[in-house]
């Protein structure tokens, strides 16, 4: 943590050098919950920075088959063996029974709070994208992702008109939040695939976000819960941002 602490406040400051023009005060809307807290100036930078300048929709830069990288896995690779709390007995039995128990819970701000099997995800609309992925330690890969357009999971639990953002957990006690224009933008998914075959144990399985628009850490791994709300929440003790990470971190 503390190398990725470094290399983030390194970003930070020469995103403050490259994009200091663009003043923050151009920015229509809101800033990102976390301003105010001058050491989380980066993420309003970057969050100003993609709002006014993207259009919500637009995609990022897709590959073909043949620019396929390795990918190293990083941070948790086995849950099973690492985490040491109920999750992690119930992540064993999960992936010894090849998932087929295991269930996605959404909760909050949607008019049907359900859980969803892995099988059920696999029926709403899927795609498949391949992308460039950028670690804040410093290395990027290139790999091939299917799985569920987030936006369509939350349409089949009904967004009530109050929702704002998302918050996901995982079974290694991550918890992160996106907003809605990231939870509804086309390339936004919940991956079930990866290089074609089922999403590997390393890489997040069963079922991982790919959140192409930021770097790697917000594209969390072993995600088991989504809780739409109407306000930021960061996330306690288990959030991004307590433990040291931007909350937003555009590339
Ligand atoms: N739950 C969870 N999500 C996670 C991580 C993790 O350790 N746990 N690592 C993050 C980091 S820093 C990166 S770069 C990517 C790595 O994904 P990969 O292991 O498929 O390369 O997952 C991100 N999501
Ligand atoms: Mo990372």
């Amino acid at each position: 943590m503390t190398s990725r602490l470094i290399t983030r406040r390194r970003a930070i400051v020469a995103g403050l050098t490259s994009i200091g023009g663009l003043a923050v005060a151009r920015w229509p809307g809101e800033l990102p919950p976390t301003y105010g807290n001058v050491l989380r100036a980066g993420d309003a930078l970057t969050y100003a920075a993609h709002r006014v300048l993207l259009p919500s929709a637009s995609l990022v830069r897709e590959y073909g088959i043949g620019d396929l990288t390795s990918f190293p896995a990083t941070g948790t690779t086995n849950p099973a063996a690492s985490v040491k709390s109920a999750l992690g007995e119930a992540y064993r039995l999960w992936q010894a029974g090849g998932f087929v128990d295991w269930r996605l819970s959404v909760e909050g701000r949607v008019a049907r709070p359900r859980d969803f099997s892995l099988a059920e995800l696999k029926a709403l609309p899927s795609r498949t994208q391949i992308t460039r992925h950028t670690c804040e330690e410093g290395w990027t890969a290139i790999g091939q992702w299917t799985g569920v357009p987030l936006g369509a999971v939350l349409a089949a639990a009904g967004i009530r008109p109050d929702a704002r953002f998302v918050v996901l957990h995982s079974v290694d006690d991550w918890v992160d939040a996106i907003d809605m224009n990231d939870a509804l933008h086309p390339q936004t998914l919940l991956a079930y695939g990866m290089n074609g075959s089922a999403l590997p144990i390393a890489h997040g399985a069963p079922l991982r976000l790919r959140l192409e628009r930021q770097i790697g850490y917000k594209s969390m791994k072993f995600v088991r819960r989504l809780v739409v709300t109407d306000r930021f929440d960061d996330g306690g003790a288990s959030g991004s941002i307590r433990n040291g990470w931007a909350w937003y971190n555009g590339i």
